[in-house]
């Protein structure tokens, strides 16, 4: 666990706050490299250097921050995460966001979006214990519309909400879709460029724009704009004590940091079929007696999530 160590070694008790120590609890709500922007609990915002080089913070965190004066700050140590999104490569693990409840994947029919990006981020999701949601866009466009109807219809079979919407042409019915599901919660935006991630995050959040060149100017000029994630405040009229985090398109996601069987308990459907197979160490190819390859031979588990499970298991090894 990274984000232990300084912890350990930390003489002042993790709950110690204000005058005593001068330091202030505050959240990430930007980060870059070895750069934070961050928002203290008095609301003023700050950039801020972490001590001993540390770059294991991410948005969403919760942090012990030492006001330095002339807007910097430092920050002292980090508090636990309730949750915390990951991706991964064999090499290294990238930090997504911290410490929120939901996460909704936005996808859309035009241009196509890639399932199995959006099973690898669902499997992330729902192992790192967040609440998971699938955010249909471009529904505007008929042809955009036919084309995913089929694969939506799949994921809210398994339960997923999945909620359609036009981010571009009609953002008032897009707050009213998703605002209830947004209402009390940090919600992380994930999807591959191209989909109106951008579309919607301007649709909830009216001055995420300005919020995002208010940053970008207190990094130097022009740095980062469309690279770096983003913790905004939804207002109230669209969620009441809501936030979302903006993230970056991702066009692969890695999930070399979970283990197989992980993997294999984030599809939902194939969690009842588990343990039925005639081999303990089956991999659900072509062993006989394969209680989820029967499955989805017999139509009973949908077909294409079935075989682009064993394409992701060949990329993860
Ligand atoms: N027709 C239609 N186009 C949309 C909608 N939302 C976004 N777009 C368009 O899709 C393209 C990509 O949108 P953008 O928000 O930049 O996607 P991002 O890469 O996921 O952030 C842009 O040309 C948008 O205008 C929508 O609801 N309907
Ligand atoms: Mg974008
Ligand atoms: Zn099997």
């Amino acid at each position: 666990m990274p984000s232990s160590d300084e912890a350990a070694t930390d003489p002042r008790p993790a709950t110690a706050t204000g005058a005593a120590t001068g330091t202030e609890p505050g959240r990430v709500l930007a980060s870059f490299g070895r750069q934070y922007w961050l928002r203290a609990r008095s609301r003023s915002e700050r950039l801020a250097v972490t001590r001993g080089k540390r770059t294991d913070l991410c948005v969403g965190d919760e942090v012990e921050l030492r006001a330095l004066g002339a807007g910097q700050a430092v920050v002292e140590s980090l508090h636990a995460r309730t949750t915390l999104l990951t991706r991964s490569d064999a090499w290294r693990t990238r930090l997504i966001a911290a410490n929120v409840d939901r996460a909704a994947v936005v996808v859309a029919g035009e241009p196509p979006f890639s399932e199995e990006l959006l099973m690898r981020m669902l499997i992330a999701i729902e192992t790192a214990g967040i609440e998971a949601a699938i955010v249909a866009n471009k529904m505007d466009r008929p042809a955009a519309r036919e084309a995913i109807a089929p694969r939506t219809a799949v994921y809210r079979s398994l339960g997923y909400p999945v909620f359609e919407v036009s981010a571009l042409t009609d953002p008032s019915a897009t707050r009213a879709s998703l605002g209830d599901w947004l209402a009390g919660r940090t919600t992380v935006l994930l999807g591959e460029s191209g989909m109106g991630k951008s579309t919607l995050v301007n649709a909830l959040v009216p001055d995420a724009q300005a919020r995002t060149n208010a940053i970008s100017q207190a990094l130097g000029t022009g740095r980062h704009t469309t690279t770096f994630s983003r913790l905004f405040d939804v207002p109230a009229h669209t969620a009441s004590d809501a936030r979302i985090v903006d993230t970056p398109g991702f066009q692969t996601y890695g999930l070399n940091h979970l283990s197989p069987s992980q993997r294999l308990h984030a599809m939902r459907e194939f969690v009842a079929l588990i343990g039925r197979c005639r081999f303990n160490d089956c991999t659900h190819r072509d062993e006989p007696d394969c209680a989820i390859r029967s499955a989805a031979q017999r139509g009973e588990i949908d077909g294409l999530r079935y075989r682009l499970f064993l394409q992701i298991e060949t990329g993860e090894g």
